[in-house]
């Protein structure tokens, strides 16, 4: 490919929203508000097409956050300590409430634009569980985007959306954001968008641990794979204070194929039990209270959950089961007569397959291949690879201002949601220590986040400069794995093997090596200590050194190129903050086998910090502040 070929495009915003996922939809949708009071400009760039990119892609069965405040059952300080405990004691009350009490207008929305909303013969919303609602969600994503590229058309020719443009590093001028770079994923075009505020909201980090799905279904996840960490890596590249980065999320899911578990726990009551069919939450609730008051909460943690299932997997016990067949019997069982009962387990079955065909096609298709009626055959549940999300039950991310009448002084610095760098906003995924946003979560944090931003732009409304030099720098290192390849392709006769680069794909796999037997994934049990992660971080240094070598033979493959960048720099930052904790705090998401018990010393958070000036990072806590009541 002939590099002079690449065209340099500049474009010009107020606000910049980097991603087009949930919290970008949200961002996109509130900040056509503002910004047409302010006469600004709003620009939102996706590495794919809106309508079905991040996380709600496949569509999704449940919203797991809604609180009914109008009904009275439910308060946001309720929430706040649902979240506190499942997180261990670990989370920001400020920004979990802020987002707790405007969610329920946001379910509304979506409501309006035409998403179907399970509800009862009263016209009431059917609840999974105290906070989660069920949907026939299928086209969430369509309808959300749809509703968000309307706001930025309603705009004119103040607002834009560009779709399958990558982005790759932040453009800074001191402390201050001042834009990114990227580049089209379909033709030859370099880009610099150029902003008073950008807003990173590029979601979570997949494959940075070697999945469980290797040759067989490689590619197959439960949290999307085109989520690379671009999230964590914008932030961290800019220089931000980051949060919580050791808190990774291993979710529990039907076995192979990643399908939802949720609904079988909440809303069919179902069980889980070791091949033997004992439920080990029964079993083995004695062991909960080495990780009281959190573990002797309900519900109990996510984390210890998974926690008592490893154990039985440890002593040999698997398979695990979820005893979807018990579940059902039960509810039928409990319909007065025959007729009844049959139309139940009509009813219930179709709900089971909508559960999975909602937002985990694949996981019907296992069960339609492996001759599995869930009304009359358990399936087995394992726990996944490590991801890293912040909206569900982990919590890595940057560390944000809160919103100035719940946080302390400590946790808040002029504008909600904006990073330790100025002019630099996230919400979603990539923010952190505010778990269990979820989708309905994550809209309604990047309404708050757009809402700020737009109100940083007003405040500095002078114009922001980028010099031809720092573009020139910045074409030059984010193409070069383009010119790496067509220097040297010809040396070798395989594409993939040439000892002068490496491709994406092989990088990715050294990459998920090192994390999965050094970092505590999942074919070591979740297990690590500090010889190990010393160790992984050694040979994630010589990563670090190689990565200067990767190659493209085109478009695709240069994103990939990125995708792996970002991700190591999401692994170097996870290995760092295990590091620095020493204790185990949520043993069913990784273990220190060291430090194996919680410590009340580190009831804090472990921030890090990459120095753009030093190149160093540093570790340091924080402390854990109640919101202002
Ligand atoms: O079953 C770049 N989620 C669930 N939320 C719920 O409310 N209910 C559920 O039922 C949920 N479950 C669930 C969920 C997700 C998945 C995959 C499954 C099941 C199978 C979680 C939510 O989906 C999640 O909380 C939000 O989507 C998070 O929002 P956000 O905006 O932080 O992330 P995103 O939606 O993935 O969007 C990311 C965007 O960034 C883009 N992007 N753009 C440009 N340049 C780059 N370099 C980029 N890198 C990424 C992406 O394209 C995307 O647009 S259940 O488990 O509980
Ligand atoms: P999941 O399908 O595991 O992502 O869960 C969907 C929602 O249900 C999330 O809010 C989870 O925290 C919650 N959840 C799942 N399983 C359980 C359980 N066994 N007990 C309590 N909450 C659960």
């Amino acid at each position: 490919m002939d590099l002079n070929q690449f065209e340099t495009v500049i474009i010009e915003t107020d606000l910049l929203i980097l991603g087009g996922g949930m919290a970008a939809c949200g961002a996109a949708f509130e900040a056509a508000y503002w910004a047409k009071k302010h006469n600004m400009k709003v620009t939102l760039v996706d590495k794919a097409a809106m309508e079905r990119s991040g996380a709600v892609a496949m569509g999704l069965s449940a919203i797991n956050l809604y609180l009914g405040l109008k009904d009275g059952k439910n308060t946001v300080e309720d929430y706040v300590n649902y979240v506190k405990t499942d997180l261990m004691g670990i989370a920001r009350d400020d920004l979990v409430a802020n987002i707790a009490r405007h969610v329920d207008s946001t379910v509304h929305l979506f409501e309006k634009w035409g998403l179907p909303i399970w509800k009862d013969e009263n016209g009431k919303y059917i609840h999974e569980g105290r906070w989660q609602i069920m949907i026939h969600g299928e086209s969430y994503k369509n309808i959300v985007s749809e509703a968000a590229k309307n706001a930025l058309k309603e705009l004119g020719s103040n607002g834009q959306y560009f779709e399958r443009i990558f982005i790759t590093e932040p453009i800074l001028d001191g402390d201050r954001c001042i834009g990114a770079a990227g580049f089209s994923v379909r033709d030859n075009n370099f880009y610099i968008f150029k902003a008073k505020a950008v807003l990173d909201v590029m979601g979570g980090a997949v494959h940075i641990f070697r999945p469980r799905s290797v040759g067989e279904g490689l590619g197959r996840s439960w949290y999307p794979p085109f989520n690379s960490g671009a999230g964590a890596y914008f932030t961290m590249k800019a220089g931000a204070e980051m949060t919580c980065q050791e808190v990774r999320f291993v979710p529990v899911r039907f076995k192979d194929s990643y399908g939802p578990v949720g609904a079988w726990f909440l809303l069919f009551k179902s069980k889980a039990t070791n091949a033997r069919g004992e439920d080990y939450m029964v079993k083995r609730a004695s062991e909960l209270k080495k990780w009281a008051p959190y573990g002797t909460a309900l519900p109990t943690p996510a984390n210890l959950r998974n926690y008592l299932m490893l154990l039985e997997l440890e002593e040999g016990n698997g398979p695990i089961y979820m005893r979807t067949d018990d579940a059902i019997k039960e509810l039928v069982a409990n319909m007065p007569d025959e007729k009844d009962a049959k139309r139940k387990l009509k009813e219930l079955e179709s709900e089971a397959w909508e559960d999975f065909l909602d937002m985990t096609v694949s996981q019907a298709l296992n069960w339609a291949a492996h001759n599995i009626m869930p009304e009359e055959n358990p399936s087995e549940i394992a726990a996944c690879e490590p991801y890293f999300i912040s909206s569900h039950s982990g919590a890595s991310g940057a560390w944000i201002s809160g919103p100035k009448d719940l946080a302390s002084d400590e946790y808040f610095w002029g504008y909600d949601n904006m990073t330790t760098i100025q002019g630099l906003f996230a919400a979603g995924d990539a923010s952190g220590a505010s778990s269990h946003k979820f989708s309905s979560g994550s809209f309604t944090e990047g309404r708050i986040a757009a809402k700020s931003a737009i109100a940083f732009c007003v405040d500095n409304i002078q114009e922001v400069a980028i010099s031809q030099e720092t573009i020139e720098e910045l074409k030059e290192n984010i193409l070069r794995p383009l010119a790496t390849f067509e220097q040297h392709k010809d040396y070798a006769n395989d594409e993939d093997v040439n000892p002068n680069f490496i491709k994406p794909k092989m990088f990715m796999f050294r990459l998920q090596k090192i994390m999965d037997e050094y970092a505590g994934g999942a074919n070591v049990g979740f297990k690590t200590s500090k010889p190990l992660l010393e160790k992984g971080l050694e040979f994630l240094q010589y990563m670090k050194e190689d990565a200067v070598k990767l190659a493209a033979s085109d478009l695709n493959e240069l994103m990939r190129c990125w995708e792996n960048i970002h991700r190591m720099w999401q692994a170097e930052s996870h290995i760092r903050t295990m590091l620095f904790r020493e204790e185990t705090r949520w043993p069913g998401y990784y273990f220190r086998t060291d430090f194996p018990e919680i410590k009340e010393e580190w009831k804090c958070f472990a921030n890090c910090r990459w120095n753009p000036e030093t190149g160093e990072w540093e570790n340091y806590k924080r402390e854990i502040i109640e919101m202002n009541k």
